[in-house]
């Protein structure tokens, strides 16, 4: 299936407020569509510094702003939007083959992410024309690369 920003989408996540504060439960296969292998945090971001820059053959993932704010730059080869995440109730889903950029970090700034799977360099497309040539059918798509 050739994904395409219509997939990508924002997850209200539950939010359990009390006088004490708020409190976020994530379910794996219940509020996120995957089950949940790995987690990972980015934080301590420099000012003007920008993550992501690739894309993911098979990871699926959900980015959560739990600090500050940052914008994700959603790109499926054709099209692009930017999703502002500040909220640490709303989840950003990123499906199979959609290249992503974090951009914008507020100061303090901490994106969450849960992910499909194990870390795996090889499903990494860091070439935007390799992303590219892939999206277009002049590449290997998910489950037929043989890297
Ligand atoms: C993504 C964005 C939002 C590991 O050893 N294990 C891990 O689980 C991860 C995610 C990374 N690493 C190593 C690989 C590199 O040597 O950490 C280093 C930095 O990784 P990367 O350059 O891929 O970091 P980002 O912030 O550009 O991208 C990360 C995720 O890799 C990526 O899946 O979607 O955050």
């Amino acid at each position: 299936m050739k994904t395409t920003l219509d997939d990508c989408r924002v997850i209200e996540l539950p939010r359990i407020w009390e006088r004490r504060g708020s409190l976020t439960p994530i379910t794996g296969g219940d509020q996120v569509p995957f089950e949940i292998q790995r987690v990972y945090y980015l934080y301590d971001v420099p000012g003007g510094e920008n993550r992501g820059g690739h894309a993911h053959r098979a990871l699926q993932q959900l980015l959560v702003s739990i600090m500050g704010a940052f914008d994700v730059v959603l790109d499926d080869g054709g099209n692009k939007k930017t999703v502002r995440l500040q909220r640490a109730y709303y989840g950003l889903f990123v499906p199979t083959m959609i290249w992503r950029e974090l951009v914008n970090f507020s100061s303090g700034g901490i994106c969450l992410v849960l992910a499909s799977a194990l870390y795996d360099e090889a499903d990494y497309i860091r070439d935007y024309d390799q992303f590219l040539r892939c999206k277009n059918g002049g590449g290997a798509e998910p489950g037929t690369y043989t890297g």
